[in-house]
């Protein structure tokens, strides 16, 4: 099943396509003009699939999961859209007969960055999974008009600069004012009876905007399924009549004016991390109240009862994030749709899902209640009654336990506590990888899991192959799919068929060129963006992800910095080549980028150690560029300190193209090992038990190291001598001072670098050692491709539909088709 491709038809289009957008030729035509040509006629192709897939889950009236999500990381839609129609090489074919090079015009699109990382990212792997499974469902976020921040790096630190995403118009989206919602904010609450004698609640005095969403297509794989991603923007209520309002209202509509454009601005840069910022509970509120007056308005077309709304709709909450949902959903079944308590409460908790992401304390969300209720007035008095009820258990569950109380309310010590919102509303609560979910059940949430286990289930993350191999590493897709088949593109598990190979001279020399080839690929980007020249013969050591004290790049550039004292005191150590890669962006004001920019300038510029060491920031890290990276990677950097990552997909994404992971125990490194065996991958430090116990403890003390170890005293030394920074030598103090010292609340070395760095370092020797045997090297790395199978989003996603979505697969009939 196909797109029936017509070469001359879609040329003509292009052309037709320039003519009406610019009344150009395309000889005329710059870049960014094709660019916008060739995927309006990209988005010719999926308009009737879309339309189609439309009808259909009209037509049966589908059960549909509704993904909310403050972030969608979809990176460029261009060549992944062509991908998924399956035209992607006629196109690139019909697109050179023209005279133009498909790779260019696929440069010319911005990143959609409407996320961090990883969270983001996965709800967008998600979307490709959903609609290739054909299973129905939306995305619901937000049309932030400045996605995640441009990076660049200036004299070693990074500048933020704002991404003006929309600056050129995006192709693929298409506005619909016509499903557009109010959303209310501040005001009070009045309540009256209406003529049954019943309390009803208005919302008074308030400021409100419009939602206006915009659909983005989500094709699915060769199978004409088109999902809708809906991403709201926000207008004012009233910029068009502003003459007629009187003067005690022209405040009023300035306000609403500047609520409206400050709403949807700009994405939170922060992964991992929760800021407290009241624009960033309105931008949440927003997105979820319009998002569900969507589905309830979209239900009502073709079902007459509302209490059974839960049959036909399933939310599932992206983080907590989201968690508002249940409140909003609260009240306008009660509100609006005129349902009492018992009954909104069984719908509401037969209707929402919560993923969690992380143990991290600091990206707990917990909102003020001053805020929360002054924001928020009717939907905080729902919370207050959903917290008395749920208080109400606890105390003849546990009479007389307080400490339950504090630890399970959803409102306490002045503070809604969203987590817990979103645990006693839910119906489900997954964490992302084995580990992280038996955290969550024996730690974080001990008390929760003992009081609900059966809410409790684990969701091991995925990528979508589609993305990061076929798109992303065309050349090995070619590979695979010549060896056993392109079945692999649609289930991932495939790729075990590989292993017959693997022990194959003739396979693993073909194998490591493809390897080559891409590593000369990444090195030309390297040179271009960066103006850095790398040996595309010496090792890549990529750690590519978003820079987190957690993530530990500190870890991988001190043990650089002491490699590079290895080297220079015995240049004749017998170690191949080295190239470490990082790449990554960093909530404002964490400095590491500039020792990692600064140790890679003296490195790169000394002679003495020729060449067998360089070290490369790739600046502007996003989904585009990393494409390009994971394919080119030798060396998987995974060194979080155990149990700090909840799962990492990066981590899966370097399997997939064939890179050996070094990595700590933690989040899914783990169940990558179980499937490529111990001698594929090189697992050092600490394990999360041991992390959990010296944290329980109140530490360790890093002096102790420093005292005893050489060579890490050496490396910590050169933090404060001004090696890395003659014109400052303070300038690293702060770090070297967090390796050592408690400060306040901070324990000294609060991620256990120290502690890890002997066996991080003995983990490279091992590594390189590995690498030196360039057979044993090619049949791990090829072993990683083939037991890559189980990280398929598809995998997760078919796991979501059984245990919490229980949806139904749909196949759409499209006329044009083969
Ligand atoms: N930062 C986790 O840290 C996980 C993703 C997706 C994260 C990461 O380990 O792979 O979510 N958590 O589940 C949050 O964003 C809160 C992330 O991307």
């Amino acid at each position: 099943m196909g797109v029936k491709f017509d070469k001359d038809e879609f040329k003509k289009s292009v052309a037709d396509n320039l003519k009406v957008l610019y009344r150009k030729t395309v000889d005329e035509a710059d870049k960014q003009q094709i660019f916008q040509a060739v995927s309006y006629s990209v988005k010719d192709i999926i308009m009737d699939r879309w339309l189609a897939t439309q009808k259909t889950y009209e037509k049966e009236d589908v059960r549909t999961v509704v993904y909310m999500s403050m972030e969608f990381l979809m990176g460029r839609a261009l060549g992944n859209n062509m991908i998924n129609l399956t035209v992607y090489k006629d196109i690139k074919e019909a697109l050179d007969e023209m005279g133009l090079d498909l790779n260019v015009i696929e440069d010319q699109e911005p990143d959609a960055a409407l996320g961090n990382g990883g969270l983001g990212r996965l709800a967008a792997c998600f979307l490709d999974s959903l609609a290739t499974l054909g299973y129905p469902a939306y995305g619901c976020g937000i049309r932030y008009r400045y996605g995640m921040f441009k990076q660049q790096i200036k004299d070693g630190y990074q500048i933020e600069v704002p991404d003006n995403w929309l600056k050129d118009g995006n192709p693929f989206e298409i506005k619909r004012p016509e499903y557009s919602y109010e959303v209310k904010f501040g005001g009070y609450v009045r309540c009256y009876k209406d003529e049954d004698g019943r309390d009803k609640f208005v919302q008074e005095d308030y400021r409100s905007v419009i939602a206006v969403p915009y659909d983005m297509p989500v094709v699915g794989y060769g199978n004409n399924v088109v999902n809708t991603l809906i991403i709201w923007d926000a207008e004012p209520v009233n910029t068009f009549n502003l003459e007629s309002f009187n003067k005690g209202d022209y405040h009023k509509a300035i306000e609403q004016e500047n609520l409206a454009k400050n709403i949807v601005e700009v994405l939170y840069p922060n992964d991992n991390h929760y800021a407290g910022k009241e624009l960033r509970l309105k931008q949440q509120y927003f997105f979820v109240s319009a998002s569900i007056q969507r589905a309830i308005a979209k239900y009502k077309k073709t079902n007459s009862d509302i209490r059974k709304f839960h049959e036909k709709y399933v939310f599932q909450l992206n983080d907590t994030h989201p968690t508002v949902t249940v409140a909003e959903l609260m009240r306008i079944l009660m509100d609006e749709e005129g349902l009492n308590w018992e009954e909104a409460w069984e719908v509401t908790t037969h209707c929402c899902a919560y993923t969690n992401h992380t143990i991290m304390a600091e990206a707990l969300e917990k909102w003020p209640i001053e805020l929360f209720s002054r924001l928020l007035p009717r939907v905080y008095q729902i919370v207050e009654e959903i917290n008395r009820r749920f208080v109400e258990e606890l105390k003849v569950k546990y009479p007389g336990n307080q400490d339950k109380i504090r630890k399970m309310a959803v409102i306490y010590d002045g503070q809604v506590k969203m987590a817990n919102l979103a645990i006693v509303a839910g119906f489900s609560v997954n964490g992302v990888a084995k580990l992280h979910t038996e955290i969550l059940e024996k730690q974080e949430l001990k008390d929760f899991y003992e009081m609900f286990p059966e809410k409790f289930n684990n969701k091991t993350n995925g990528i979508t192959q589609r993305r990061f191999l076929l798109h992303g590493n065309p050349l090995l897709a070619d590979w695979i799919t010549g060896k056993i088949g392109d079945d692999w593109i649609t289930d991932l598990s495939h790729l075990s068929r590989l292993k017959v190979y693997v022990d194959d001279e003739k396979c693993q020399r073909e194998f490591m060129q493809i390897k080559y080839q891409n590593k000369l690929r990444l090195a030309k980007y390297i040179k271009e963006n960066n103006g850095v020249e790398v040996d595309p013969r010496s090792v890549f050591d990529v750690q590519v992800k978003r820079l987190h004290e957690y993530k530990r790049q500190l870890l991988n550039i001190l043990h650089v910095m002491y490699l590079y004292n290895q080297l220079k005191a015995n240049p004749d150590l017998d170690i191949p080549a080295q190239t470490f890669i990082f790449g990554a962006k960093a909530a404002a004001g964490y400095k590491i980028a500039k020792l990692i920019n600064n140790v890679a300038d003296v490195i790169n510029n000394d002679p003495a150690i020729k060449g067998r060491l360089k070290v490369v920031f790739i600046e502007n890290y996003r989904v585009s560029n990393a494409e390009i990276i994971f394919a080119a990677a030798d060396v998987s950097e995974q060194i979080s300190t155990a149990s700090k990552e909840a799962s990492g997909t990066g981590n899966m994404k370097f399997m997939l193209n064939g890179a050996l992971t070094l990595g700590t125990m933690d989040g899914a490194n783990v169940e990558i090992v179980q499937e490529v065996g111990e001698d594929n991958a090189v697992i050092f430090g600490l394990t999360s038990d041991e992390v959990i116990r010296y944290e329980n403890e109140g530490g360790y003390d890093p002096m102790e190291i420093f005292n005893n170890d050489q060579d890490v005293r050496t490396v910590l030394m050169q933090l404060i001598n001004g090696e890395y920074c003659r014109e400052n030598p303070e300038m690293f103090r702060d770090i070297y001072n967090s390796l050592l010292h408690n400060d306040g609340g901070r324990r000294a070395d609060t991620y256990f670098i120290l502690k890890d760095f002997r066996a991080y370092a003995d983990a490279h020797r091992k590594m390189l050692d590995k690498y030196k045997d360039e057979k044993g090297w090619a049949k791990s790395a090829m072993l990683n491709v083939a037991c890559a199978g189980k990280f398929s989003s598809d995998r997760t996603i078919e796991e979501y539909v059984r245990d919490i979505w229980k949806l139904d697969k749909v196949k759409v009939e499209v006329s044009d088709e083969d």
